[in-house]
């Protein structure tokens, strides 16, 4: 019968992603971006990610899961209770001074109880603490810039996606296509990194997001954002631009490399030497478009 084979297809399909769900503790061990058929986070690298994550986790799903199923239990009580079979003449009920103070205090309530834990997350997102390493970050169409400090050299320089014919096959393998990139940004393990953040002032606004770091912040034209991050783990982290900006907005990855300090020196020197009067790289994204 067509209504069991149907149902056996839904169970099958189920099952499938049941099983996909209970493999996401393994996957989850991906770091700096998003492992094949992942739900939710990536595994965060600073401590305003976990904070972020742990308000999400902790204070926002069981409010919403709560709410829901309150909600869904009353709905499916009301059907049945008031359906017309057994409540033939409905009440002219229009007050109930208990409920209306009820329905009004409660979610009064439930929303002071979400705004402690908060304002405790956005003041640690948005009090920074003193940088040790300043960059500065500048969204074109359609890639982003990146600017060192001139106490480092002052150099700048482009950071451009790896078109998908030209990834290598270690970056395939990877899963980095659409998030790797020609120059990554570097900085140093556990430091303070604070970033200034803008858009080309002839251009659109952008938006500066890395999942790992807890970090998303509007790159505007002429208007100066800033955030900062702290990174504990070296490695590769990436993200996207997150603010639809127009026709190439999904091929302007972003990439920090978090690097120890002697690494982020090496760096620094030879990035003073490669950026130091290099004309504007050529986008590939741009010729493309050109093409
Ligand atoms: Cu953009």
């Amino acid at each position: 019968m067509p209504v069991t084979k149907a149902f056996r297809r839904a169970a099958s399909r189920a099952a499938t992603f049941a099983a996909a769900f209970a493999a996401a503790p393994a996957l989850a061990q991906t770091y700096g971006r998003a492992a094949p058929g992942q739900a939710w986070f990536q595994p965060p690298v600073t401590q305003v990610a976990r904070d972020t994550q742990w308000f999400h986790d902790w204070v926002l799903m069981p409010v919403i899961t709560v709410i829901s199923l309150f909600v869904l239990a009353l709905l499916v009580y009301v059907a049945w209770r008031f359906s017309e079979k057994r409540n033939p003449t409905p009440s002219k009920t229009t007050h109930n001074t208990m409920i209306e103070v009820l329905w009004t205090v409660v979610p009064v309530l439930i929303l002071v109880f979400m705004a402690v834990p908060s304002f405790r997350l956005l003041s640690e997102q948005m009090v920074e603490p003193p940088a040790d390493l300043v960059v500065k970050v500048t969204g074109n169409q359609w890639y982003w810039s990146y600017e060192y400090p001139k106490a480092l050299g002052g150099f700048s320089f482009d950071s451009n996606i790896v078109p998908s014919d030209k990834l290598t096959a270690q970056q395939k393998a990877d899963g980095l296509e659409y998030l790797a990139v020609d120059n990554e940004a570097v900085v140093p393990v556990g430091k303070v990194v604070r970033l200034d953040i803008t858009a080309d002032p002839n251009g659109v606004i952008h938006s500066f997001t890395v999942p790992s770091f807890g970090v998303r912040m509007d790159a505007v034209p002429g208007r100066l954002n800033e955030t900062w991050f702290k990174a504990d783990r070296p490695g590769t982290y990436y993200g996207q631009c997150s603010k639809l900006c127009g026709k190439n907005h999904a091929f302007m990855p972003i990439a920090f490399r978090v690097v120890t300090d002697a690494e982020f020196q090496a760096w620094v020197a030879q990035a003073k030497q490669k950026f130091a009067d290099a004309a504007p790289a050529e986008s590939p994204v741009r010729l493309a478009a050109a093409r």
